[in-house]
């Protein structure tokens, strides 16, 4: 398959959606992401994505649901607008899939925020859409996601002053149902100038009843969620071990650019605390942005992937973009939720390449988990555009895509199991195990093998490397 990334054959132009986008040297979709434009999962009946989507907006009912906001935005929407600093990690090319220098396929759906506090009438609203990001292949990252972004605002000028907007918040705290959650750090202290309250915008008190609201607004989400999946556990005669163990939440101290402070929401869930959202109170200068300085308020994003695997049980990612019958037919929005019930195992077909690096230079292969406020957990440096003289440095993303690009949906898993350099020379040798494993078929070993040299020969032809 051709490769919009390899300098011979790429297009001057690319289209989505019908639409021709002039290509530049920061293009770099490839022709597999494009494919999953327009499937829109989470609009989809009775897909489990659309049903959780479904289950969350009933939590906020009198909030506005935007649900076909449109993926390519500029990178002004995706950075820019939300106080991203120039040099931030999330801007990189090897993290965030660029149509060109000016547009992007959004990698949040926050991306869409200051545009639809401009427009907005109503105090709340979510987003649900499909991002997309340039990340690890494993069970539980694909490179289109599906997020949910959730805002509240009240309104400076409907009170007299700033006490009474506190009350008023206070009073709405009031009247979001009680739960009996386990909250194991409901007040963490956060660190006051990474993540300040926004002092010159708002009173601690205000700051503090916004805080309360979002945390109490999103406990109360996720009980619906665990509710749903402890009964559906109960139902399949799992429910014992849920039984025991009280459903447990707790608030993480988190950074992004457009909260201040902010926090991860995290569940504990069979043996495991899971990160299930980011939220803080809306940074002020965003909304001065979108023409609205007179509103305070929070805003959440979530990954409805990780909802939808823990309510229903899906093991691996990949499964959301499956149309096997076997799969789509388990779930059925007029019911209660049902465990999933995988439908076969096939068999895994692992291979490894081992191969020296072109050069001694720059190799990223971990994603460390920043405390920066990158929308994509990657931390790589920003590099440069490929020039035609020397392959570009070599990025695990890159790696990533190449796999994706050859095996599709066809491969289940890739990791880094060997690394060195060799004494004498100073080379960089790396081994990657790749997973071939199909939902739906048993691959043979020739397709295994084909798949595989297919994505040796491109390492090789895309980064220089020598195979070993
Ligand atoms: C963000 O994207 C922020 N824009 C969220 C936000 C919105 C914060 C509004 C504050 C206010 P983050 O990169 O952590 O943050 O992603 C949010 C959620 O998306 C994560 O908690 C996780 O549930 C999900 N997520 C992130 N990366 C992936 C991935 N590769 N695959 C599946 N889900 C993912
Ligand atoms: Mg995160």
């Amino acid at each position: 398959p051709r490769s919009f990334l390899s300098t011979d054959t790429k297009p001057s132009s690319i289209t989505i959606d019908g639409t021709p986008y002039p290509a530049d040297e920061w293009t770099n979709v490839p022709p597999s992401i494009i494919s999953h434009y327009g499937r829109s999962l989470h609009l989809q009946p009775n897909h489990p994505l659309s049903i959780t989507r479904k289950l969350i907006e009933s939590r906020f009912p009198s909030f506005q649901n935007h649900n076909n906001l449109k993926p390519v935005v500029t990178v002004g929407q995706n950075f820019d607008s939300l106080g991203f600093a120039a040099d931030h990690p999330g801007r990189s090319k090897t993290d965030t899939y660029y149509v060109n220098k000016d547009t992007v396929l959004r990698t949040h759906t926050t991306a869409h925020e200051v545009d639809t506090f401009r427009a907005n009438t109503n105090n709340g609203y979510t987003i649900t859409a499909d991002v997309y990001r340039r990340d690890a292949v494993d069970r539980s990252h694909y490179p289109v996601f599906h997020q949910m972004e959730g805002a509240l605002t009240w309104d400076r000028n409907d009170f007299s002053s700033r006490g009474e907007l506190t009350k008023q918040i206070l009073a709405d705290v009031e009247k979001i149902p009680k739960h009996d959650l386990v909250v194991d750090n409901p007040n963490p202290t956060f660190h006051d100038v990474r993540n300040p309250l926004q002092s010159e915008h708002h009173s601690p008190e205000e700051a503090e009843a916004v805080a309360t609201h979002l945390k109490r607004s999103l406990e109360n989400m996720v009980v619906a969620i665990f509710s749903e999946a402890d009964k559906a556990l109960a139902a399949a005669g799992q429910g014992a071990e849920a039984e025991q163990e009280p459903l447990k939440v707790r608030w993480v101290e988190a950074f992004f650019p457009h909260t201040s402070p902010s926090w991860e929401l995290e569940v504990w869930w069979r043996g495991d605390w899971l990160e299930v959202l980011g939220c803080g109170v809306i940074d002020q200068p965003l909304l001065n942005r979108a023409d609205v300085p007179s509103r305070i308020g929070w805003a959440f994003g979530l990954g409805l992937e990780r909802l939808a695997m823990l309510l229903f049980g899906i093991p691996d990612i990949r499964l959301f973009w499956s149309k096997d019958q076997r799969f789509l037919g388990q779930f059925d929005e007029s019911k209660p939720a049902r465990r999933f019930q995988p439908f076969s195992k096939y068999p895994a077909a692992p291979r490894d390449v081992a191969f020296w690096l072109p050069k001694a230079g720059p190799v990223i292969t971990e994603t460390p988990a920043s405390v920066s406020s990158a929308p994509s957990p990657a931390g790589g440096q920003p590099t440069e555009p490929p020039t035609t003289s020397e392959p570009p440095a070599f990025h695990e993303n890159d790696l990533m895509e190449v796999v994706r690009n050859t095996a599709g949906t066809d491969v289940e898993n890739v990791a880094l199991i060997d690394s060195f350099k060799h004494p004498k020379t100073g080379r960089q040798s790396l081994c990657y195990r790749v997973t071939y494993r199909s939902l739906e078929k048993t691959l043979t070993n020739e397709e295994a093998n084909a798949l595989h040299e297919q994505i040796r020969q491109e390492l090789v032809s895309r980064f220089g490397v020598e195979l070993r």
